[in-house]
């Protein structure tokens, strides 16, 4: 049997990302008509803990957790930890026009976030965080989600939204974070079922 843990998300993207950078692992979503918590931390570290300490206690399970974003370097940051709710729609797409809008042409490098958030049922921690650069650039390619299609990587010479998942999961924010959270000792305990 494949040892389980609950992935702390309503995000279905981020869901099908960490099943494929873990397969050997049960990954459980939460059901649609879960309340989240609301996420008043200050940085992706602050909210990835938020997000699974919470249900880690109340159902005395292992729980992950993923809190992740776009830094825009000339935007000083922006949308940084408030990328889910850049636009007042908050949808992916309103909020990559949003970032589009803003830059008014302007070149601009950023950065694509990803912290992950380890808790055990007694509430040991640890977090982890994936970054990757790229540029900002018009909107190409119908894979991914979120800011994937305006975010170009030099080294691949395509946005994140013109890469197929398993191109993604080589070396998306998302796979950095994971290949360091595997190599924690809490990640150890939670494989040996100790804690
Ligand atoms: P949960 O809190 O339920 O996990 P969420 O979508 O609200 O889901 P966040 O608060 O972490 O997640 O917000 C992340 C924002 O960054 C959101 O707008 C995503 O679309 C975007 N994002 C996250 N990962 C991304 C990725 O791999 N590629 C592109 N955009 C991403």
């Amino acid at each position: 049997m494949k040892p389980k843990v609950l992935f702390a998300t309503q995000n279905k993207h981020k869901r099908d990302e960490l099943a494929r950078l873990l397969p050997t692992i049960d990954v459980v979503m939460l059901d649609n008509d879960v309340i989240m918590p609301e996420e008043t931390g200050v940085t992706f570290e602050g909210n990835a803990l938020l997000k699974a300490r919470g249900f880690a206690q109340t159902r005395e399970m292992w729980v992950l957790a993923d809190d992740s974003g776009l830094e825009v370097d000339a935007l000083d940051g922006a949308p940084g930890v408030y990328s889910a709710r850049y636009s007042s729609e908050g949808t992916d797409e309103a909020n990559r026009q949003k970032v589009l809008q803003t830059l008014n042409g302007t070149p601009s490098s950023a950065t694509m976030v990803s912290v992950m958030a380890l808790v055990s049922p007694t509430g040991n921690q640890v977090t982890t965080r994936g970054q990757v650069r790229g540029t900002i650039t018009t909107a190409r390619g119908d894979y991914g989600f979120g800011y994937d299609p305006i975010f170009y990587v030099d080294s691949l010479k395509k946005t994140f939204g013109e890469v197929t998942p398993e191109e993604k999961s080589r070396l998306s924010h998302r796979a950095l974070a994971v290949k360091q959270l595997i190599d924690t000792p809490l990640w150890r305990n939670f494989l040996n079922g100790t804690d």
